[in-house]
Order: structure tokens, then sequence, then C-alpha cells
């Protein structure tokens, strides 16, 4: 669909500022591309592997049954990443976005809490896929909808080891080092039913997304015609996230935008006109395209504590 020519129009900053000025109602989606910048592993990059596991086979309720121990160590590693991690620019110009634009609705497949530490107003934020910091039992509707302690528990410690020796992997990453055996018994239990493990707060494969919030976004999709949707480093792999962006498109209304390090030909073979392509960093690129609206985005704002 997309000819050269309408290939300049579609990575030109210029027509998207245009278009960005005129653009009240607009929805982002998020994936693991945008904390990327702030040092965390993506799901298909490098980090689409922990210790040999594929990280989509461990974010499953039966990876969890079979070895909760393995799968408390491969979130406790990812709570003390994130713990330690910052919000970076592209976190910080979205919620500059979204305190400049009472239309904009943010989408994020994220985990890592960094959207909310970057300050993100709540209420123009869905974490579809919940968070590292909730934990839940894993039967009972006991819920801590915010813990940060690192380690978790004592048999979790190796989780939140820093490297002794950088110039080697991470032992807790290295396949080839076996890790110690943790008993069920050692790990976090349910205060309420007493019986039962506790579990990370995120949605697993084969688990539903939260009713409240799913109805949430489609009454806002349904309520007025978007201007721009912005997709921003994500694979669109994973649904219902994957299908929010043709979901939201009102023919001839509105821009669909691309931002993420890697277009292939295919991508951009499926824009239409009006739609856009960024490729790039992020980090880098969100504070440019957004100025016309957010200003300049410093990057260590003042982060918000919890
Ligand atoms: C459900 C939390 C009801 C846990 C996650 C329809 C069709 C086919 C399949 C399905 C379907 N509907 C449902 C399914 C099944 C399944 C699914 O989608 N499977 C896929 C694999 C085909 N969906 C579900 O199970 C969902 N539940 O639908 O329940 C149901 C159930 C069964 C059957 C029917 C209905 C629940 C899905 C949620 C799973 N939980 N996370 C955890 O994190 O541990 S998903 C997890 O993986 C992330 O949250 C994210 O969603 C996904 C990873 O994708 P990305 O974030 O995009 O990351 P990725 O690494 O893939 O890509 C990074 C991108 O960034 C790349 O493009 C790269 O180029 C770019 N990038 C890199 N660096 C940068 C950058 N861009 C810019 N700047 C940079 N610096
Ligand atoms: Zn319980």
């Amino acid at each position: 669909m997309a000819s050269s020519a309408s290939r300049a129009a579609l990575s030109s900053i210029p027509l998207f500022h245009e278009k960005l000025l005129k653009s009240n109602r607009i929805l982002a989606v998020c994936g693991a591309g945008l904390s990327a910048a702030s040092g965390l592993p993506t799901f298909r990059g490098a980090g689409g592997l922990w210790r040999n596991h594929n990280a989509v086979d461990l974010a499953t309720p039966e990876a969890f049954d079979a070895d909760p121990g393995l799968v408390w160590l491969f979130y406790a590693y990812r709570r003390h990443m994130a713990l330690t991690a910052k919000p970076n620019p592209a976190h910080y110009s979205l919620a500059e976005l979204a305190r400049k634009r009472p239309g904009f609705k943010c989408l994020s497949q994220n985990v890592d809490n960094l959207h909310v530490r970057a300050n993100h107003p709540s209420d123009q934020l869905s974490l579809l896929h919940g968070s590292l910091f909730t934990l839940k039992c894993t039967t009972c509707s006991w819920k801590d909808p915010y813990n940060i302690a690192d380690p978790l528990c004592p048999a979790l410690a190796p989780a939140a080891e820093s490297n002794p020796d950088p110039t080697k992997p991470l032992p807790l990453l290295d396949p080839a080092q076996p890790l110690a055996e943790i008993r069920e018994s050692e790990l976090p239990h349910c205060p309420d039913c007493k019986t039962e493990l506790q579990r990370p707060g995120v949605v697993w494969f084969g688990e539903m997304l939260d009713e409240d919030m799913l109805d949430d976004i489609e009454e806002w999709i349904e309520k007025e015609p978007v201007d721009m949707v912005l997709v921003v480093g994500t694979s669109s792999a994973v649904y219902p996230a994957a299908g929010y962006a043709e979901r939201a498109r009102t023919k001839g209304r509105t821009s669909v935008v691309t931002v993420n390090l890697e277009i292939t030909e295919e991508d951009w073979g499926r824009m239409r006109k009006g739609d856009f392509g960024f490729e790039g960093d992020a980090s880098l690129l969100l504070p440019e395209l957004l100025r016309p609206v957010i200003g300049e985005v410093k990057g260590e704002e003042e982060e918000l504590e919890g």
C-alpha cells in the first residue's frame, strides 16, 4: 500500500505534529520496548529467555503449578530489576501528554510500574496485564495492591543480589549454575487462608484480563471517534492488547502511529494514508514527537515515591 512517496509522508514529523495538534482523543498501546531504555529486557529480545526458559512459558498458571519456586524466582528477579530501574523520557512524555490532553488514555502491557513512578495520572492509565508489585492469593480474594519488598522472602534472596562480577552473568541467570531447590513451604503464603501460595498480581497467558478495566476501555473507545493511536514499543503479538489499535480506528479519521526500534516492510505495508511510522528508540522519539503539546520533557522529573 505504501509507495516511497507515501513512505516519506508516513515518517514526516511536521505532518505528524500537524495531526497531533488537531488530536484530542488519543489512545496509546505500549509494550516492553517503552522500558528498554530503562534497562529492562523485552520479551522478544535477549530478555525473552530466562535461564533457558522462554519468558512466555513461565508466565502461565501451568508453570506456576509445576514449579512455583522457579516461577517465583523469575518474578522476584523482574521485581528487583524493575525496582532498580528508573522511568525514562518516554514514560514522562506520556505522563505529560495525559496532563495536557484529558482525552488521552494509555493502555500498557508492562508490569514494571514505571508509568506510575513517572507520575502518569492513574485515571488515564490502564495496566492491562497487572503489576509485578501487586501480590494476590492463588485461591482466595486476598490481595496486597502494592508490595516492593526485595527480597520478598529469604528463599528468593538470590533474585535480589547485585552481580558480584559484572564481567560474568549473574549466577541466577547462568543456566549452567544449578538453582538451590526452593520448597513450597519457603514461599510466601496467603495471610488470610494461610494454606495457599501467594502469586504475582500479573495476568498470565490463558487468564482473563480484569473485566471492569476491559469494559472501561470499550466504553472509552465507543464514546467518540479516536483521532490518534500511538503504538509504542510493542510487537503487537499478544491479545487483546494487540487488537486495540485497529479496534479504535475510524476510517479516514484515526491516525495509527507506530513508534518502534524496528518497523518491518510488512508493518510499513500495512499502514494507511494518514498513518505514521517512526523507527528508533521510544525514549528519544516520544519527547520529540510530542513536543508541540508537552513542551520539553527533562527526563529525571521528580519521581513519585512508591
Ligand atoms: C486471554 C504479564 C482469555 C505477565 C503478559 C486471539 C488470537 C490468538 C491468541 C489469543 C487470542 N486471544 C487470546 C489469545 C491467547 C493469548 C495470546 O495473545 N497469545 C499470543 C501469544 C498469540 N492471550 C492471553 O492468554 C490473554 N488472556 O485472552 O484470556 C482467553 C484465554 C485463552 C483463549 C482465549 C481467550 C492474556 C495475555 C497476557 C499475558 N501476560 N504479561 C508477565 O509479564 O510475566 S504478556 C507479555 O508479553 C507482556 O505483557 C506483553 O503483552 C507481551 C510481550 O509483548 P511486548 O510488550 O510487545 O514485548 P516484545 O518483546 O514482544 O516486543 C518488544 C517490541 O519493542 C519489539 O517490537 C521491539 O522491536 C520494540 N523495541 C525494543 N526496544 C525498543 C523498542 N521500541 C522502541 N524503543 C526501544 N528502545
Ligand atoms: Zn488466600
